[in-house]
């Protein structure tokens, strides 16, 4: 399928960034759909990937040393990404940050705070100095489990997965594609871009392959795999807070408690505290993306607004057919 040609912030990373022959070779010849945004998405061992994305997936699978104290926070894009990046980066440094006024959240986007493996440090390096992140190390990946560096797999490092309802998820992603940049969508429709969700071609779908991934995974081994859901953290953010960090093992204290740090937390990181931060409001991220684009409604169940009878019916039978008999629902 024809793509349009991608605007020059997103062409410099396929195009003008020095990739090796042999690199581009293997990304054309992988079979590729329209891209979400521009270029193409790949389809590289089972899942669609972004142009943009495909370099620093194979330098991260290829280099990546897993360290047994690291957190990996994964997510399937628009999930709870940035929210989960905040809440995490703030639980781990709670310690070094303890004024919510003074608090690095309040002057930095989530995604400048907590990097993103694939897109922020294995993009255009393909081995990036880590030495200088503190232990523990904390990043975020969009990679799904099978396609997890094996020192990933197999050292002690935690992973801290979050997903949410794949009907919120995609219209997140529709108006996150429309917003982040001045150029709208390489996709026409709301109704194209839902076809496109549905066959499983979406960025590091198909969804549900990824979130059965890690399902799994954490149902035989909860010490490793750690699996929220979006939904479950809108409605008790405190007591899924209490489980994060227990599972991280850096349970809170009774004075902690008793000082209400859990609750000081969950409202640094609550979606009206960060979407009226000004650097979220108007800054802008590490691709050129307006960062007001990763706080839109912060709701569960916005899909409808969005998804018509025909629609919402699809993908409630993708999903119940895709996740039958796995104990998983939404
Ligand atoms: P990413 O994967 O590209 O980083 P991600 O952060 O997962 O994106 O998705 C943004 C969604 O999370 C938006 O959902 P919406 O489109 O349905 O509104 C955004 O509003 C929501 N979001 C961002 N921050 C928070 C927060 N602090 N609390 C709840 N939801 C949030």
């Amino acid at each position: 399928m024809a793509a349009s040609e991608p605007p020059p912030h997103l062409l410099q990373y396929f195009e003008e960034k020095e990739l090796s022959q042999e690199c581009r070779d293997f990304i054309s010849s992988l079979p590729r759909e329209r891209g979400w945004i521009r270029a193409y998405s790949h389809h590289y061992q089972g899942f669609w990937i972004s142009t943009m994305a495909m370099q620093g997936v194979l330098a991260f699978q290829k280099h990546f040393q897993a360290h047994d104290t690291d957190v990996l926070l994964v997510t399937p894009p628009k999930a709870g990404t940035t929210w989960s990046k905040a809440i995490l980066f703030a639980l781990l440094n709670r310690a070094r940050h303890p004024n919510p006024q003074r608090h690095p959240l309040v002057t930095n986007n989530p995604h400048t705070l907590v990097l993103t493996l694939e897109l922020n440090l294995y993009n255009g390096n393909q081995v990036p100095d880590l030495t200088s992140f503190p232990t523990p190390r904390l990043f975020g990946t969009h990679l799904p489990y099978a396609l997890l560096p094996a020192s990933a797999k197999d050292s002690a490092c935690k992973i801290v997965y979050m997903c949410r309802n794949p009907k919120d998820t995609f219209v997140s992603l529709w108006h996150f594609v429309n917003r982040a940049w001045s150029t709208s969508s390489a996709i026409d429709s709301l109704e194209e871009a839902f076809d496109m969700f549905r066959r499983g071609v979406s960025p590091f779908g198909p969804y549900w392959d990824h979130v059965l991934g890690y399902w799994k995974e954490s149902l035989e081994n909860p010490q490793k795999v750690l699996f929220l859901k979006y939904e479950d953290m809108k409605e008790q953010p405190t007591t899924n807070l209490r489980r994060l960090a227990d599972f991280l093992w850096c349970p809170f204290s009774p004075e902690e408690e008793v000082k209400g740090v859990v609750n000081d937390i969950s409202t640094l990181c609550s979606f009206d505290n960060l979407s009226n931060q000004e650097v979220n409001k108007r800054g802008k991220g590490l691709y050129g993306e307006a960062n007001e684009a990763y706080f839109r409604r912060g709701e569960v169940g916005d899909w409808v607004n969005y998804l018509t009878v025909e629609m919402t019916e699809k993908l409630n039978r993708i999903t119940e057919e895709k996740f039958h008999g796995t104990g998983l629902k939404f």
